[in-house]
């Protein structure tokens, strides 16, 4: 089945398009899976318009009611678990049981908000004087424009969506050309669950007209919140053109996530970890794993152990039960191909039979799948990474894992946060003093002990410092002060002027 992809503006197909792009399987290009009709930038004005029109009766709605809206796409999220989970398998290449994973953090993201919808508490404050009660209610930001990316289609969306929809904001949603139709079935399960027309529009669009149609509905001041998903590069920009107008955007970008083997570790676990994480959904997370630092009297062990795994990995078609699938498209191979050119001053490239594409030509040992038909890399492991090295600081966004040492933890910390990003970080230790030690000198939001550096829960924040983002967290209690602004008031009952700070009574 191929999908029909065009943005809905207030509810009604906008036929506006100014180019129509395909999505394909990328673990079999002849297979589109959508055909999607871009939007201009006036679409993206549109629907932020119509965004505005819609927030005040949204917001009216009482929150408990809108928890209920949350709760019925919870149900409906979970009663379509199975095939959205296949959808984003055959657009993206996720193999499939990382995909329900990924259906299933919806799930548990609406669970949270449903009960949330009950609570949304503001705080009653004392005064300084008497006859006089201060109080604080948390209130919606208006309109949010939220721009996701294609490899986490779903899960990453929603935590911004729920969350959004929930404090009483509208939103527009760009979602990434090339989960176009991951996105429009999020969305129709959305409007399914009650979120009514205009409270949610959708926008089909590239970067380009997105970013365009952005500064426009900014400068109109019919956007009051953005929430970006991607490179820091884009982020930046966003950033500077939100500061334009005053605005502090929820930022969820790029990562070099560390992993740190203490020599006292368990070693088949720090393996395991460094498998899922540096290789699980091909390196496409932002909580990927970037660079190994093993403690030097384990380095030679970690390695062995580490290449072996990698070397027997399946990996290949994203149905069946493999490590990694294909990367999400043929631009995402180019570029990591690209930074293949980092890899040869090393000479070291461990856990592969090949370097570059796993195609028919280049085969790999344990390869299930058509590799010709599909978008496959090779997995690789460098060994030898320094802190001056361009694969420290760079995310490669691709199976490939680096592989450095240090002799004492104070190396190992400095290691780990000397790459500029601060996502997410991990160590492995049998040792309680050195977990906690990390943590407190890791400058990561996310801080794994002896677990791997993705696989965040949807319920603790989420979110980075440095180049990782702005310091905004996402999930959870946090991510209200995202979509919700603190209102004070004050009341008083004293039937006379009482000026603060000149009345306060003494004692
Ligand atoms: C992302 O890659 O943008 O913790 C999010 C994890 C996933 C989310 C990653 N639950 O790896």
């Amino acid at each position: 089945m191929q999908h029909k992809c065009v943005s809905v503006v207030a509810g009604a197909p906008d036929q506006r398009a100014s180019s129509v792009v395909r999505s394909h399987n990328p673990a079999d290009l002849d297979d589109v899976v959508a055909e999607v009709s871009l939007a201009g930038p006036e679409t993206f004005v549109d629907a932020a318009r119509a965004a505005r029109g819609a927030q005040a009766d949204w917001a009216a709605i009482p929150a408990p009611v809108r928890g209920q809206v949350i709760a019925r796409l919870g149900r409906l999220v979970e009663a379509n678990k199975e095939a959205l989970a296949r959808l984003i398998t055959r657009e993206i290449g996720k193999p499939y049981a990382e995909s329900l994973g990924e259906v299933q953090e919806i799930v548990d993201t609406c669970d949270f908000f449903l009960g949330e919808g009950r609570r949304l508490y503001g705080q009653t404050v004392p005064s300084e004087m008497p006859d006089k009660q201060l109080f604080t209610f948390r209130v919606p930001v208006g309109v949010t424009a939220i721009i996701t990316a294609a490899n986490f289609p779903a899960a990453v969306p929603s935590w911004y969506l729920v969350p959004a929809l929930l404090c009483g904001n509208t939103v527009v949603w760009k979602p990434a050309e090339l989960s176009a139709a991951v996105g429009q079935a999020l969305a129709e399960l959305i409007w399914h669950a009650g979120v009514p027309l205009g409270v949610l529009n959708l926008v089909q669009a590239d970067g380009k007209a997105t970013f365009a149609g952005l500064e426009q509905a900014l400068s109109a001041g019919v956007v009051d919140k953005v929430g970006f998903t991607g490179s820091t590069e884009v982020g930046r920009a966003i950033s500077e053109l939100c500061g334009r107008y005053l605005q502090a955007p929820c930022l969820e970008l790029g990562g070099k996530n560390p992993l740190v083997v203490m020599a006292d570790a368990d070693l088949d676990l720090a393996v395991e970890g460094a498998l899922f994480s540096g290789f699980g959904s091909a390196g496409q997370r932002c909580t990927s794993l970037g660079t190994v630092f093993v403690q030097r009297e384990v380095h030679d062990e970690f390695l062995r152990r580490f290449t072996a795994a990698v070397e027997s990995a399946v990996i290949g078609d994203p149905s069946q039960g493999v490590l990694y699938g294909p990367l999400i498209d043929v631009r995402y191979a180019e570029r990591f191909e690209r930074y293949l050119e980092l890899v040869r001053p090393h000479h070291l490239v461990h856990g592969s039979t090949g370097i570059g594409r796993i195609t028919d030509a280049n085969p790999r040992k344990g390869f299930v799948g058509q590799a010709d038909r599909g978008v496959y890399v090779h997995p690789m492991i460098v060994d030898g990474i320094t802190a001056q090295d361009e694969l420290y600081r760079t995310e490669t966004f691709g199976p490939l894992v680096g592989v450095g040492t240090f002799d004492t933890f104070d190396e190992a910390v400095e290691l780990a946060n000397g790459h500029g990003y601060g996502l997410s970080a991990a160590i492995y230790t049998t040792n309680a003093s050195n977990a906690f030690r990390f943590r407190e000198r890791c400058r990561a939001g996310m801080v794994s002990v002896n677990n791997s550096t993705s696989g965040a829960e949807a319920h603790l924040p989420f979110g980075g410092n440095g180049l990782s983002g702005n310091g905004s967290r996402q999930s959870g209690v946090w991510v209200l002060d995202q979509f919700t602004r603190w209102q004070s008031m004050n009341w008083d009952y004293a039937g006379k002027l009482q000026k603060a700070q000149m009345d306060m009574v003494e004692l």
